[in-house]
């Protein structure tokens, strides 16, 4: 038996199958949760579909986090199916192109700073708010995706970084609130990771082979490696744990400093 046996798990940002969100579906299914899937845009239903059937599931939701309405049909809509909801991933980001190439201070607009931040950062209190009546009494958990560039610089993440600072601080304020009504709340912070999102990010690939050079597992990390933590925090076996931010990143964040290859030679 999975230690998700009985728990239902909502999924929100499945974009394809390289998604870190089709990791945590994966593993939360291992594991036996019941699962629903979200995604944006009428272009993906189709491939979303047949992804939701690869992990037993039929509940598939067109949910723009952006909108205030879209948030209520889906929860609404969920509603007829489910009458309690144990686990909430937030897995979404956005901000616009233009605004990830180049220097920060050029290249961060006053739209493109409000954007990034409804999108990438708002987005997890406003469906943590629209969770609450189907996570009441459930001892439940909301897990979502952060990165180092929320705590140092990194070359082009710009203002999502600053996006996933204003992440990890709702990640606290939420665990706060919500904690004494049973649900927790906890961020991952993911090494980089090939997927679609990732694909905006200029120099994404010297990145990857950067990290896997340097940090002390000497590797990328994985949607499985990803998909795993979050079934952990998320499963009664991480009870005690909520307001943190995880590092599932090779161990790089713990790195002063590091030279490619095996030793300093
Ligand atoms: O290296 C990486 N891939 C890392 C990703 C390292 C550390 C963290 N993350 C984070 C991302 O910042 C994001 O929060 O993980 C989360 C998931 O990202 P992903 O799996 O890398 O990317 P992807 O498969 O593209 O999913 C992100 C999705 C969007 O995909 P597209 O490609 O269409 O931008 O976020 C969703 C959408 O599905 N999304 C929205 N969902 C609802 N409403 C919206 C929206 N308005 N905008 C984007």
């Amino acid at each position: 038996m999975g230690f998700l046996t009985g728990k239902r798990a909502l999924i929100v940002g499945l974009a394809s199958d390289r998604s870190i969100a089709f990791g945590i579906c994966e593993a939360m299914r291992r594991e036996g949760a019941d699962i629903a899937i979200t995604y944006v845009g009428e272009r993906f239903r189709e491939r979303v579909i047949e992804l939701a059937a690869k992990v037993d599931s039929t509940l598939v939701y067109d949910m723009d986090v952006s909108s205030d309405d879209s948030i209520a049909n889906t929860f609404s809509a969920l509603g007829t199916q489910w009458d309690s909801l144990d686990i909430l991933v937030h897995s979404v980001a956005f901000a616009p192109r233009e605004a990830l190439t180049g220097g920060y201070t050029a290249a961060t607009s006053r739209e493109a700073f409000r954007v990034a931040h409804d999108i990438s950062s708002y987005s997890l209190t406003a469906i943590a708010r629209a969770a609450q009546p189907l996570m009441q009494g459930r001892q439940g958990a909301i897990v979502t995706m952060t990165y180092l560039g929320a705590v140092k610089s990194i070359p082009s993440y710009n203002v999502m970084g600053v996006a996933k600072a204003s992440l990890e601080a709702s990640v606290r304020f939420l665990a706060a609130d919500l904690g004494p009504t049973g649900t927790r709340v906890n961020a991952i912070s993911a090494g980089p990771i090939k997927t679609l999102a990732a694909a905006g990010i200029p120099g994404f690939r010297k990145m990857l082979g950067h990290v896997a050079a340097v940090n002390p597992l000497r590797r990328n990390v994985t949607q499985d490696d990803v998909g795993n933590a979050a079934a952990f925090l998320c499963s009664d076996l991480a009870a005690g744990i909520t307001g943190e931010v995880l590092y599932v990143d090779g161990g790089y964040s713990s790195v002063g400093m590091s030279f490619a290859g095996s030793d300093e030679s």
